[in-house]
């Protein structure tokens, strides 16, 4: 779905935000889990904020609209023909939202868990280059509460090198064909080339973990467009090869805010709908310590955007020099003390090693914020 004219998330809500609180739309049997895309879509709404001719719409799509005893309407009709009405005018458009939120496989407070099928990241490098160890890894992390697993094969470790296409696709796709084949498991994969990419989505992926927003292939958008899949953009000052060297801003939070904004516009005009984007600030990608507490800090700034935010902490570097751990691997508390405050402060993904220590962390700061975490 496009909507016409382009624009940024703060401008869709500025012309459907009225619309969409009248509505009250969302789908039907939502839950923790994504709903699958291929069903019809099933949206309650409150009937009274639709006029005659747009009902007339609806019927004319063979949209079937029908009383419940909670006093909405239920909506039940074809995708495909709710995304064509979507086109058409705006309270469709709302509609269209709800579902699209509903069905994306970045819905609110994930936790991703991180499977990185390399020799040399920088804390779980050459764990899992065995396919039969990364799927064990991926399964034992499903099993604690992982909603999304991220299979990257390409190290993004300050002062690394680039791998070809063909390196990566061989050490990614069996993990996540392999994940595919054991069902409802929700996989992403981190890179930044479209010929990876696409290998992953033919094999199950839905969602595109993309460090460079886009930008390292120009390919990329559209293609996540087309497949109707999942998109995180993240912000990176260089490349994962010189990155760390003198990292540098002006303002660091309206830089990356700036850029992130235009970066989602980007995904849009591709054609990629709004409600499966998620923005990352791309912690420790061209980023000094301070640069990092500045970004966490503004995460209510970053989420004023309008897209979920990602947010991958996960035993970096960064959270070693607060507490003086020199292992990436026995930065555990750092990293679930970073989920905690990152949940609080409106980071609504969560990248990271230890699965069960950021659930739990999540559960408290669900408590605290009445958010709904499941
Ligand atoms: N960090 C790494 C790799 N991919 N993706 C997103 N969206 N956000 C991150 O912060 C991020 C990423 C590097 O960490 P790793 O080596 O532990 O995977």
């Amino acid at each position: 779905m496009r909507f016409s004219g382009g624009g940024g998330a703060a401008e869709v809500e500025a012309r459907l935000g009225p619309l969409a609180c009248a509505l009250e739309a969302r789908a039907e049997g939502r839950g923790a889990a994504p709903l699958p895309r291929e069903e019809r879509a099933r949206i309650l709404f409150a009937p009274a904020a639709l006029g005659a001719p747009e009902l007339e719409l609806l019927r004319q799509a063979e949209a079937e609209v029908a009383p419940t005893s909670s006093g909405l309407a239920r909506l039940t009709l074809e995708p495909a023909r709710l995304l064509e009405l979507a086109e058409r005018f705006p309270a469709a458009r709302c509609l269209a939202a709800a579902w699209n939120a509903a069905t994306s496989p970045l819905g609110p407070a994930r936790v991703m868990g991180i499977l990185n099928v390399t020799p040399d990241s920088f804390s779980d490098g050459g764990s899992f280059l065995d396919p039969e160890q990364a799927l064990a890894h991926a399964r034992a992390m499903l099993s604690e509460g992982a909603d999304l697993v991220d299979v990257g094969g390409e190290s993004s470790r300050p002062g690394s090198q680039p791998i070809s296409a063909a390196l990566e696709i061989e050490r990614v796709l069996p993990v996540i064909a392999a994940l595919a084949r054991d069902g409802r498991t929700a996989v992403s994969v981190d890179t930044t080339k479209a010929s990876v990419a696409r290998a992953a989505l033919e094999a199950g992926a839905s969602v595109v973990n993309d460090v460079s927003a886009g930008r390292n292939d120009p390919e990329l958008l559209g293609l996540v467009a087309e497949r109707g899949a999942g998109l995180i953009l993240m912000h990176m000052q260089g490349n994962p090869h010189d990155m760390q060297r003198a990292p540098s801003y002006h303002d660091v939070v309206r830089e990356v805010v700036g850029h992130l904004r235009a970066r989602a516009r980007a995904a849009w005009q591709a054609g990629i709908e709004p409600e499966r984007i998620a923005l990352d600030p791309g912690l420790g990608f061209g980023k000094s310590l301070e640069h990092n507490l500045a970004l966490m800090r503004a995460l209510p700034e970053l989420r004023s955007l309008g897209f979920p935010l990602c947010l991958g902490a996960s035993r970096k570097s960064f959270l070693g020099r607060l507490s003086g751990e020199e292992l990436a691997q026995r930065r555990g508390s750092e990293s679930t003390a970073a989920v905690a405050l990152g949940a609080f402060l409106g980071a609504e993904i969560h990248r990271v090693h230890e699965v069960r220590a950021a659930r739990a962390a999540l559960s408290v700061a669900r408590a605290l914020t009445s958010e709904k975490v499941s």
